[in-house]
């Protein structure tokens, strides 16, 4: 074996000639470095440009017609879809006919004839295709009109879904004998909204109405959560003539309203009134204040909302782990209701179809968004902002206050006067 120490002396005694070839050596050694650096970073111009490419055609709606691969299936997923206000109600609506003679079928009564009250559910744990056999009578996609009569009411029911299989049999196995024994002419529309972090009830409603509107002419939605089984058929989910909040008298919340002014879990208005009020806020991300800025923007339009009594609007809600947080921005957001709504709603909704995909059931339809979109995003900066405004203002009314008293009981009892108002104020906000 050489030592390293003989390695250094035999490079040091080199010839002349084997110099020059090293020379050569090293000076095409260059050549050929620079020709592959040139290949490389040829390569990594045309990946720059491929990667600009993507990024400008996938960037949110610009084209609508690109086809991608998701989980495996051929979708159309540039589909971008915004809403486009109609006319209400009765654009060409045929009217069905009877099988027998061709002629038109007569209007449905105006009570129902087959309603029994109050209904018995059946909360088993079925599979999908179990419930589906129950209900020949459906059309695909969830679908279904009296034969023997022209329903009085085109209703569209909206349910905004993520992750609850089990409560979307339970839902459809109860809720379609009462629709079917109402009379109605319906579709039940199941909305899932992709790749969110938090789950936006009142986004995927949105996205709901404008797809079942682009199917059908709907005369009005019912706004529907997925656990919440009605217990009495005489709860119609008929057109209203006004927004009417129908989930009333709820098991977990004892039967009772929790508080005067709350319309969510199950809601209808026609569609003139839901168009009126620029539908939903797209910008309730996670749990709750939704359904109270969708009351802001009622009582904004001068629309009173109404209720059956809670012998019949009840129902029994499903239970469930709690999987969506609380939306920390919804008091930020309901303060600013009143200078928003007109923006924040329909007009501004924009997103992308994914599927649509027609169960016997229902109809499901699959979308996404882009939650950087204007549309979507609440400037937190401007939360901060405000709420130190506020802490601002509220220690300098309580200084001002302070400095005024003249004694510990006066002070005492201002500093709990004062709280007893923020409990008071805090109650408020919550509404
Ligand atoms: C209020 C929420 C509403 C919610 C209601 C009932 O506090 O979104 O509770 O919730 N408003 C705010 O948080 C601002 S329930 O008891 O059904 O879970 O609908």
């Amino acid at each position: 074996m050489m030592s390293s120490s003989n390695v250094m002396i035999d490079a040091g005694k080199k010839s002349s000639s084997q110099r020059t070839r090293l020379h050569k050596d090293m000076f095409i050694f260059p050549c050929r470095l620079r020709l592959i650096l040139r290949i490389f970073v040829i390569i990594q111009i045309a990946f720059a440009i491929m990667c600009l490419y993507k990024t400008t055609t996938f960037s949110f709606y610009e084209n609508d017609k690109s086809i991608i691969n998701t989980s495996g299936h051929n979708e159309k997923v540039r589909n971008v879809r915004q809403f486009t206000p109609t006319g209400i109600g009765t654009t060409g609506t045929p009217l069905p006919l009877d099988r027998t003679t061709g002629t038109p079928l007569p209007l449905c009564p105006e009570v129902p004839p087959g309603l029994i009250g109050k209904v018995k559910i059946d909360f088993a744990n079925y599979e999908m295709v179990q419930v589906e056999k129950t209900y020949p009578s459906l059309q695909n996609g969830g679908r279904y009109k009296p034969t023997k009569c022209t329903s009085r009411h085109r209703v569209a029911i909206i349910i905004p879904y993520r992750n609850r299989k089990g409560h979307l049999i339970q839902l459809m196995n109860n809720l379609h004998k009462i629709l079917q024994r109402q009379q109605l002419d319906y579709g039940i529309y199941v909305v899932e909204v992709a790749a969110l972090s938090e789950f936006n009830r009142a986004l995927s409603l949105n996205i709901g109405f404008t797809e079942a509107s682009r199917e059908y002419d709907y005369q009005c939605f019912i706004f529907h959560d997925v656990d919440l089984i009605p217990e009495n058929d005489q709860n119609m989910y008929s057109c209203p003539k006004g927004p009417r909040h129908m989930s009333v008298a709820v098991d977990k919340l004892k039967y009772k309203l929790p508080y005067s002014t709350i319309f969510g879990g199950v809601v209808a208005m026609t569609k003139e009134d839901f168009q009126n009020v620029n539908g939903f806020s797209n910008k309730f991300f996670g749990w709750g204040g939704e359904d109270d800025d969708m009351f802001k923007r009622l009582n904004n339009t001068h629309l009173n909302i109404t209720r059956y009594k809670s012998k019949i609007a009840r129902y029994r809600m499903l239970s469930h782990k709690k999987d969506s947080s609380v939306n920390n921005e919804r008091f930020y957001l309901l303060r600013h209701t009143n200078d928003t709504w007109r923006t924040d709603g329909l007009n501004s909704l924009t997103y992308r179809h994914f599927k649509t995909e027609r169960h016997r059931l229902f109809t499901y339809i699959l979308a996404d968004i882009d939650p950087s979109h204007p549309a979507y995003y609440t400037d937190r900066l401007k939360i901060v902002q405000e709420s130190l405004q506020k802490m601002r203002e509220d220690f300098n009314k309580t200084r001002a206050m302070e400095s005024k008293g003249d004694n510990s009981t006066r002070l005492n009892s201002t500093s709990s006067e004062h709280l007893t108002k923020d409990k008071k104020h805090n109650k408020k906000q919550r509404i």
